[in-house]
């Protein structure tokens, strides 16, 4: 029998999740699409051939024809729906952040805990790209030696909210990366310090961090909007070598002494194998309780939120803030 998926959230990533689950998806079925404005959920649902609608994310959770949940509604949510899905005892695949603030995602962690067994898969879904997968072999099957730098590039279109602010580049941004190279490096970090050029456009300007690693590394991230296409790039230096990401191109134009290569202008292209992948990971979660070696956990979700609020506090102060962590529950590890 299918996993029957409800959906909150019917903005650009509740869709894509919408379509993925409807159509790349075995073993998966799109039950319900939840959305606070049901005009949105229903265009949804109609698109991909979703069982019903709603608008009460609570009273979908409680459902019992939904076996899991994807969690895609605001950031301010998460959270909230996330605990909502443990009390319930339905796996849940939350979107990033769990939440933007720390005391929230240790809330979730706690819940968690105390129900026993893992219920949240969080979607740090660079994890599941190859390129990164790739940078991440590399260092493990000793090509590099020893990992000294990670240089990451983000850079966006345009600013994913009209009121997209610096901060916002470290707390809705940035997670991908503290995330990624987290899971590359398998170090926590134990500071971050935080730039901006002095030349600012009236949009939001570059925001670039460096973070120091309890193993002794240093990553340095720039967020950006850069007008030209939705570009991340990464190189991890090592002592014997370097590997850099690459995005998966099909095809490149040559004419007019030009060779010309295409830009997404989002991320959805750019991570759409990442994305199913992910998505699998966790309807095998569902299946079998077994919760994927790759994917991101509540944990790795705290994380990503004690990382993102030293560097506003770093922005602000304009100087190095030390990431302090609970310690971690052995529930987490291994
Ligand atoms: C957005 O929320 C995402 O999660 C994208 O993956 C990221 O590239 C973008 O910068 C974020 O704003």
């Amino acid at each position: 029998m299918s996993i029957r998926i409800a959906v909150i959230g019917a903005g650009v990533m509740g869709a894509d999740h919408a379509r993925i689950v409807a159509e790349d998806l075995p073993g998966a079925a799109l039950q319900v699409v939840c959305d606070a404005a049901e005009d949105r959920a229903r265009r949804i649902a109609d698109a991909f051939g979703a069982a019903d609608v709603a608008t009460d994310p609570r009273a979908v959770i409680a459902r019992a024809d939904v076996d899991a949940v994807l969690v895609a509604s605001p950031d301010v949510t998460h959270a909230s729906l996330s605990l909502a899905c443990i009390a319930a005892g339905k796996p849940v695949l939350c979107e990033k952040p769990p939440s933007q603030s720390s005391a929230d995602c240790l809330e979730v962690t706690e819940a968690e805990v105390r129900a026993g067994r893992r219920y949240v898969q969080v979607g740090f879904m660079r994890r599941f790209d190859q390129s990164s997968a790739e940078m991440k072999a590399a260092l493990l099957h000793g090509a590099l030696g020893r990992a000294l730098m990670m240089h990451n590039f983000h850079r966006n279109v345009e600013t994913p909210a009209a009121d997209f602010t610096a901060d916002m580049a470290i707390t809705n941004s940035a997670p991908h990366e503290f995330d990624v190279a987290r899971f590359i490096l398998e170090s926590d970090y134990v500071g971050i310090s935080v730039f901006q050029p002095a030349i600012l456009t009236p949009r939001v300007g570059p925001v670039f961090m460096v973070l120091e690693t309890a193993g002794g590394q240093l990553v340095n991230i720039e967020v950006n909007n850069a007008s030209y296409g939705y570009d991340v790039r990464g190189e991890l230096v090592g002592e014997k070598g370097a590997v850099s990401l690459n995005a998966p191109s099909y095809s490149r134009l040559d004419a007019e002494l030009h060779h010309v290569a295409d830009y997404a202008a989002d991320w959805r292209p750019r991570y759409a194998e990442a994305y199913r992948r992910q998505n699998k990971a966790f309807v095998h979660f569902v299946r079998t309780g077994a919760f994927s070696a790759i994917a991101a956990n509540a944990w790795d979700g705290y994380c990503a939120a004690v990382v993102a609020e030293a560097g506003v506090r770093a922005l602000k102060e304009g100087r190095r803030i030390p990431v302090e962590m609970s310690p971690r529950p052995d529930f987490y590890t291994g």
